[in-house]
């Protein structure tokens, strides 16, 4: 039927341009073309989690600590730091290269208290926004400077790794560390892809807890890299996520590292206080790379803080308050040392909750590798359809490569965790 011109006419006054409506539909097909992004693999199964109603939900999705009753924690050497700062300090604007104290404090922590490189001002550090950010911008410091050099990447690894050295436009190469049927470190296929890489090329290490595997060589194979490294005369930059999370204790969480300079390489390190210090939301981290003289130190120094400039200016003032006041003082540190032993060893204490739960349901499966794996992930080997079928039957959330947070592991969720877990692991 043909439209009455009436009716015509209406459409058309509908539809005549107001100048705002105008304007509101150029914006819409300016961006038109903008689709959602996808979901990110670890972020959003915390959203999903939070979206779901059931009393019985679990989330062993994200990386963060929970007390043993599923709360976050803030650490009392944290709070006191705080008592400390409150109606004392200012929250002017930090340098851009963040606090000279956070940063000593950091290097003392990843390099050694009585390093020579920190004595003899070999190392370029910057603040940076927590581990992330630290990357970031070393991510970005290697595309401006070594515009033809690529990043190796272990497989597998954080998978917002593989978005930092992208968004960075360096390009990515992946390196063996994983061997699924052992569930432990393939050291054979990762001495072999150090050794078939051109020389010179950059790599990224965890330095300990490796995220998801959980599985970190031994001191010995540390040693053999830090070797193979020498002679291929490969760069290494350490990822420190996880410092005192592997065995309780950060200085040998930092044992690695130290191998490498020992060794008399030159490293990049990102640290963050998120998972050790608790600090999370705060984004307070470090970024360090020991040069080969002062004079290069300052330089190098100078230019990450041009990169953060434009960036984000400088980074957040509390966060390094809390991490300079802490390991200022000798009692705090030890507080702090004492709590970060303590969230370390109620994860070692749900991990074998864990596997007992599992082994007394009568799972046909091993289950050894829970107790074996370090750090704050188990990488439980579960198939993706089995971790949906846990989050779609059981409320339990996790990511897709079958990671586990150990960390939202508690004495009250354990059995309803393994049984679940039994449940979709018995049949193929
Ligand atoms: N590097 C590794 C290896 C990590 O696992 C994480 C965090 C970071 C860096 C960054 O942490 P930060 O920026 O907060 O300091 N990984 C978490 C959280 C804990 C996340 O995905 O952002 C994880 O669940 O894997």
């Amino acid at each position: 039927m043909a439209m009455s011109s009436s009716l015509a006419a209406i459409r058309r006054r509908a539809v005549a341009p107001s100048p705002l409506a105008a304007r509101a539909r150029a914006m819409a097909s300016l961006f038109g073309h903008v689709e959602p992004a996808p979901k990110d693999p670890i972020l959003g199964v915390t959203e999903a989690f939070l979206a779901d109603p059931s009393p019985d939900k679990v989330n062993v999705g994200v990386g963060a600590y929970r007390d043993d009753n599923g709360k976050p924690v803030v650490l009392d050497c944290v709070r006191e730091a705080e008592r400390r700062i409150a109606g004392n300090l200012n929250m002017e604007y930090l340098p851009m290269g963040g606090s000279i104290k956070m940063i000593e404090e950091s290097l003392k922590l990843a390099y050694g208290e009585d390093s020579e490189f920190i004595k003899d001002k070999r190392i370029a550090a910057v603040q940076a926004l927590s581990g992330t950010g630290a990357c970031r911008l070393f991510a970005d410091f290697q595309r401006r400077f070594l515009p033809d050099s690529q990043i190796y990447i272990p497989t597998p690894t954080w998978s917002n790794h593989h978005n930092i050295w992208r968004d960075a436009q360096v390009p990515q190469r992946t390196f063996t560390y994983y061997h699924p049927e052992s569930r432990g470190l393939d050291f054979a296929g990762l001495m072999d892809d150090i050794k078939n890489a051109p020389n010179g090329s950059f790599f990224l290490l965890h330095a300990c807890a490796h995220n998801p595997t959980g599985v970190d060589p031994t001191e010995e194979q540390w040693r053999e890299i830090s070797y193979q490294f020498k002679v291929k005369n490969h760069f290494p930059f350490f990822d420190m996520a996880y410092q005192g999370f592997a065995s309780g204790d950060p200085e040998r969480d930092a044992r690695a590292i130290r191998i490498f300079l020992e060794d008399g390489h030159q490293i990049g390190c990102a640290q963050s206080y998120a998972k050790n210090m608790g600090l999370y939301g705060q984004r307070a981290g470090c970024l360090s790379i020991l040069c080969e003289d002062e004079m290069q130190a300052v330089a190098v120094k100078s230019q990450l803080q041009q990169i953060a400039r434009p960036m984000y200016s400088n980074p957040p003032v509390h966060g390094s308050l809390v991490v300079s006041i802490i390991l200022n003082d000798p009692e705090l540190k030890s507080l702090w040392l004492k709590e970060v032993k303590g969230m370390a060893d109620r994860i070692i204490g749900m991990r074998k909750a864990l596997r007992e739960n599992l082994e007394s349901l009568g799972s046909h499966l091993s289950w050894d590798h829970i107790t074996n794996q370090i750090g704050m992930f188990c990488y439980s080997g579960m198939t993706p359809e089995q971790v949906d079928r846990l989050t779609n039957e059981y409320h339990i959330y996790m990511t897709r490569n079958g990671r586990i947070s150990m960390a939202g592991v508690t004495t009250g969720n354990v059995a309803y965790l393994a049984n679940a877990i039994h449940e979709v692991t018995k049949t193929k």
